[in-house]
């Protein structure tokens, strides 16, 4: 159950964010970014959760996606090391979000050369999966799990072969229902959940959210809508269009605990 979220506003230099164009191609409007971040938190507080929103920081095109600089878990926090240049300051910018709920001595750091970022991390009850991608390397990984094998958590690694972050390409929603891919399907370390792909022109909805049993899901993506609603959760629709054209999708958006 989460209680909390942290997000951080965008900045005016979101126009500037990284982009593969994976999910589509264009600049985000920046007006437009701040209505549909505002609806975001307003849709976390709706769910119950106490959303703190951090000023936008104009030096982080990026910074608004909080996820990757941070992993936060109960009893423990996670601050990473974003592996390009114009990300990896993000790491400084929330240590003090993450210290208005986590001690001291719960707060560890992901040193170089190891290189992670949270888009690659995937809690399932207490393990987590850790893409191994272009952004989190082996090392980044070994740290991580050495961190939270203290806690009562595992971790294990999984192949990223298709572009950004794994959870782009494979969400767990609950109950052992997970959104797929077709290469995610064929994970073998996936092969015991319920899993339901989702057709490759709608790749971006895979990065459906789950908020205490009520998903969020980007608006305009039918085929993965249908899915996610006939498996009987109730759903709100998202806009994210203007974070899309920067790689953007709902989970980057907050870290929740
Ligand atoms: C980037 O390339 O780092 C940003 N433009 C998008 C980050 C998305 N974050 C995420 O999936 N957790």
């Amino acid at each position: 159950m989460f209680t909390r979220a942290i997000t951080r506003r965008p900045c005016r230099a979101l126009i500037n964010g990284i982009a593969t164009a994976q999910f589509g191609e264009g600049t985000p409007d920046y007006d437009k970014a701040i209505a549909q971040h505002d609806k975001y938190v307003e849709t976390l507080r709706g769910l119950g959760l106490e959303v703190l929103v951090l000023p936008g920081d104009e030096r982080y095109p990026d910074s608004c996606f909080v996820e990757d600089p941070a992993v936060v878990m109960d009893g423990c926090a996670v601050i990473t090391n974003p592996a390009r240049d114009s990300r990896n300051g993000e790491k400084f910018e929330i240590i003090d979000a993450i210290r208005q709920y986590y001690t001291e001595d719960q707060i560890f750091h992901i040193e170089a050369p190891g290189t992670m970022e949270g888009g690659d991390v995937m809690l399932v009850d207490k393990h987590f999966y850790v893409g191994q991608s272009d952004r989190t390397n082996k090392e980044g990984f070994e740290q991580f799990k050495a961190i939270v094998e203290k806690f009562g958590y595992t971790a294990s690694a999984v192949p990223v072969t298709e572009g950004l972050h794994l959870k782009d390409f494979v969400i767990y929603l609950e109950n052992n229902n997970m959104l797929v891919t077709e290469v995610m399907d064929k994970e073998p370390q996936f092969k015991d959940f319920n899993r339901f792909i989702v057709p490759a022109e709608e790749l971006y909805a895979v990065n459906s959210l789950n908020i205490n049993g009520t998903v969020l899901v980007p608006k305009g993506f039918p085929k993965t809508q249908k899915i996610i609603e006939d498996l009987g959760y109730p759903i709100i629709l998202m806009d994210t269009n203007e974070f899309r054209l920067i790689d953007g999708s709902l989970t980057c958006l907050s870290l929740r605990f």
